[in-house]
């Protein structure tokens, strides 16, 4: 009885670090502000899995080309990466692999363009509900 109870105790704290630590990430404190390389491109590394995105929240500088290096963690659950901002001239919308996939885009206009996965099982919430989207920060 004694075992259980501290095996109880125990699932309980893991319960509450896990919820405060997926809370903190929720909140933007792993953004990652992305600085230009010197041949002028702004390189940022993505990793998704169930269900963040790592960073998960970016900053870029405006009319700077970006590159995108984009995968996925291992496992049977397929994700990919969206972010629908034509107004500053983004469309991105990939497949994610367990390799890196590289892309490239121009910001065109400064805003908070939200960035997610798109995927969803049959009945069961979307990807992006389950907490897998983040923010693309397009600043001046
Ligand atoms: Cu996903």
């Amino acid at each position: 009885m004694r075992a259980f109870l501290t095996f109880v105790i125990y699932c309980w704290c893991a319960l509450f670090f896990s919820a405060v630590a997926a809370g903190a990430e929720k909140n933007g404190r792993d953004a990652y502000i992305a600085s230009v390389d010197s041949d002028g491109v702004q390189r940022v590394r993505i990793v998704g899995g169930e269900y963040f995105f790592k960073p998960s929240r970016i900053v870029v500088k405006v009319n700077v080309p970006v590159e995108f290096s984009v995968s996925r963690e291992a496992g049977i659950v397929p994700h990919s990466l969206v972010i629908e901002a034509p107004q500053a001239g983004i469309a991105v919308d990939e497949d994610l692999s367990t390799e890196v996939r590289k892309f490239t885009f121009n910001p065109t206009a400064p805003g908070t363009y939200p960035m997610y996965c798109k995927n969803k099982l049959l009945f069961f919430k979307s990807h992006r509900e389950r907490g897998m989207e983040g923010i693309l920060e397009v600043v001046p």
